[in-house]
């Protein structure tokens, strides 16, 4: 029954004034109750709005409770990310809630760091320990010795914490591991960077180019909707991929390009679309800056020069070139995500970024467009955050100038190196570092040279088995979070709140960085006395209703203009005010002005390059130990190329195949887990393919535990991207062995 359609009967009341600042507090405190209604068209389940948190893309969603358990999760049809759907991920929720793997009490490390022994200790015993230390490294090295590791909307409690003990050491893997690159690229090029959710139109768009984005497979639930939707209105779409992904199915030209050379491709088309004058004149005139010296430099870069470098035949290039430029402004060239490949990484974006200016793709229906936020009042509290210090990620000042968040990678290297000073104390929050930085022993060895590693977590990943002190988050579905106010094309606020009452031991992030700011004599950073105070405060002061927002889960802006077709007037925040083609920032940096393509390492005879990416019901590490999506996919494969497998030393006597295991070997000799492999046509030659975040070796992860490979532990070399200080991981080698009996 549509959402439209029911009748929802408010049976909860806002239970506040229950948490009282300082004071320990018992389990029932943090299960404040959340808005409930009575759905009569699901016998008697009671129904809660809130958002999700299996992935980091945060759809709205409803969940179903019968006597206290939740029976179901189904998308809000209210909420502009899920608009009542949601990925297979989103509807598996109850599986990370009732994981018998979750951490259940506080701990401390009773044995050697690593060997995974813990004793269960009381909170108050783990906090007033975690504050004391946390005292004493500051003490004696200075707040800025504390790094924070974060991912996930609950860490912000941690970030405001982090900075009112005074560290600027602030990081998460989604920047230098992932996105960073994109954000470099599109902030240099059109002043404004990529975001989350990105600011683009797939519904819209008359053609669709994915540049190793691979759309289905990377579950983005609202754009995966947008996806469907214009390919049923009859959208082109062109797939760039060394692997036919399940996009490349839905493709009018797949181009099967060697890994590593996609700048010559988006140089070479660039060629085409300049030489045969498909770019948008007008546009280009009106509002970018630099096109001479860009015409210059790709003047020879033409399809010829770029085929014995890609592998794509020169008419391919030129008839996809004509394809995408021919349905202009509405041609979309999808940004991408995880985009930390080769090290020339925010160089291959601004080609991206480029190409999409001679589209006139900004501002323009079915490109980019505009996103806007609803203005939410602050809850007032004491100032947080002036006056830090640098933080430690970069070596020296002119390290890495393009970056505009802190850098994961770089405060493991400060932490190992001691430059420009050293860290001695790590808070993880919901980020399993030793698959989430590249080179799991560099990591380690980081981890060795601490004074103190806390981890905040709800299952016992790998991290967790390194911390002194373990301090077990409730999950989402348990807690209230702040509220989230959105960029986005429909501007919208969210409302995270409990569906059921915490389990185990567990506490709100919310409550364990308040506990622990009150004992470092911060208290005042999180002045309310509890998160639902926080929260009504907030709306009221801002003109919203409070009621509205906790019974729909979301409250929605006005329409605000996002293309040149709504009468945007289209304004660009880089220094020129333009659209940078070529960018004089970058020239004076001496990082080229315009980006150019170099040639990457190949790989050595009998090995392959290592690529990685997502499955559509699983968020790496995150959700691997949940057993009702272990239910759909509970081990990678490495795909392999049919002919590639026949020619493989070793299996002379019995040929490789499907499902077979094998066991994977990297350049410096890392060996994987068992792993099966999947001979197929679907991949190139010269590279394998696996899902990233398998390949567990944490004992309390009962479920996944030895399942599938870990494409991190083979991923020990990286290349540092120059501009922002990101790390390249396409660039490992292995070789495919027979796995023992
Ligand atoms: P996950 O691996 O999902 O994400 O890497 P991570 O940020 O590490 O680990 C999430 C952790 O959060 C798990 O330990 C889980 O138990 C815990 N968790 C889940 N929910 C909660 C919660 O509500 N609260 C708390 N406190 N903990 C929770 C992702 C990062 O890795 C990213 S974004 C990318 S794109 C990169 N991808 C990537 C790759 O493809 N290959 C390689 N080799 N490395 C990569 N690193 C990057
Ligand atoms: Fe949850 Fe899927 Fe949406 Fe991610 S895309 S927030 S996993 S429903």
């Amino acid at each position: 029954m549509a959402l439209s359609r029911r009748q929802f009967i408010k049976i909860g009341s806002v239970a506040a004034g229950a948490v009282v600042g300082g004071e320990l507090l018992t389990n029932s405190v943090c299960s404040l109750h959340a808005h409930e209604f009575v759905d009569p068209g699901t016998d008697g389940d009671t129904i809660v709005p809130t958002f999700c948190e299996l992935c980091f893309w945060k759809c709205g969603v409803l969940a179903h409770v019968k006597d206290g358990r939740v029976t179901k999760i189904v998308g809000n049809p209210k909420h502009p990310l899920s608009n009542g759907r949601l990925c297979p991920r989103g509807t598996g929720g109850h599986g990370l809630l009732y994981d018998p793997d979750r951490l259940k009490k506080p701990m401390i490390r009773t044995s050697r760091r690593g060997e995974q022994v813990f004793e269960e200790v009381s909170w108050e015993r783990a906090l007033d320990e975690v504050a004391s230390r946390m005292q004493d490294i500051k003490a004696r090295h200075g707040a800025e010795a504390l790094a924070l590791f974060t991912h996930g909307f609950g860490g912000s409690f941690f970030s405001k914490l982090v900075k009112g003990y005074g560290s600027p050491n602030i990081a998460a893997p989604s920047y230098a591991q992932c996105r960073g690159p994109r954000e470099a690229a599109f902030e240099i090029t059109d002043g404004r960077g990529g975001g989350s959710p990105e600011g683009i139109d797939i519904r819209n768009a008359g053609c669709i180019t994915l540049i190793g984005a691979h759309l289905g497979e990377n579950m983005h639930n609202t754009q995966v909707q947008e996806f469907a939707d214009a390919i049923g209105n009859g959208a082109d779409v062109v797939v760039v991929d060394p692997r036919y992904s399940i996009a490349a199915g839905k493709a009018r030209y797949w181009l099967p390009i060697k890994p590593g050379t996609d700048i010559a491709l988006l140089l070479a088309w660039m060629n085409v679309i300049i030489t045969e004058k498909r770019y948008d004149v007008e546009y280009i005139d009106k509002y970018a800056e630099g096109f001479e010296r860009l015409s210059k430099h790709v003047e020879d870069k033409t399809p010829e020069w770029a085929y014995p470098l890609t592998g794509i035949k020169p008419e391919l290039i030129r008839n996809s070139a004509r394809l995408i430029s021919g349905h202009r402004p509405n041609s979309l060239i999808h940004p991408g995500r995880h985009t930390t490949w080769y090290g020339d990484d925010t160089q291959r974006l601004r080609a991206v970024a480029i190409l999409a200016a001679l589209l006139g793709s900004y501002g323009r229906k079915g490109g980019f467009i505009l996103q806007s936020s609803m203005d939410l009042p602050k809850y007032p509290s004491i100032k947080n955050g002036d006056g830090l210090a640098e933080s430690a990620d970069k070596p020296t000042p002119s390290h890495y100038p393009m970056a505009s968040e802190v850098l994961a990678s770089g405060l493991c290297d400060a932490t190992i190196d001691g430059a420009p000073y050293e860290a001695k104390a790590w808070m993880v929050y919901g980020t399993n570092l030793i698959h989430a930085l590249p080179n799991p022993q560099r990591t380690i060895e980081a981890i060795q040279k601490l004074e103190l590693l806390v981890a905040i977590d709800v299952l016992p990943a790998e991290i967790v088995g390194w911390a002194d002190i373990v301090l077990p988050e409730s999950t989402y579905l348990e807690r209230y979070d702040d509220l989230w106010s959105a960029t986005y094309k429909e501007p919208f606020i969210a409302v995270r709140q409990p569906v059921v009452e915490p389990m185990y031991d567990s506490k709100p992030g919310w409550w364990i960085a308040k506990e622990l700011a009150n004992r470092l004599g911060v208290g005042g950073i999180f002045p309310w006395k509890d998160p639902l105070e926080n929260i009504t405060y907030r709306l009221e002061k801002g003109g919203y209703d409070v009621d509205a927002a906790l019974r729909d889960g979301v409250i929605l802006g006005d329409h605000v203009p996002v293309s040149t077709d709504e009468g945007l007037e289209l304004r660009f925040d880089t220094p020129s005010g333009k659209i940078e083609l070529f960018s004089q920032d970058m020239e004076m940096a001496g990082l080229g002005g315009l980006p150019d393509y170099t040639a990457h390492d190949e790989p050595p005879p009998g090995m392959f390059r290592l690529l990685t990416g997502r499955a559509p019901m699983h968020t790496f590490g995150r959700t691997t130990n949940n057993r009702v999506l272990g239910n759909l996919m509970d081990e990678n494969e490495v795909w392999i190329n049919v002919m590639a497998a026949k020619a493989l030393p070793g299996f002379e006597d019995k040929p490789l195949r499907t499902g077979d295991y094998v066991v994977l070997e990297n350049q410096d000799g890392v060996r994987s887990n068992q792993v099966r492999a999947k001979v197929t046509e679907r991949i190139r030659g010269d590279a394998v393919f696996m899902v990233h975040g398998f390949g567990h070796t944490a004992k309390g992860l009962t479920y996944t535990r030895n399942k599938g490979a870990s494409d991190s532990a083979l991923t020990t070399r990286y290349k540092v991207d120059p501009v922002m200080g990101g790390t390249g991981m396409n660039v490992n080698f292995v070789r495919v062995m027979r796995a023992e009996a």
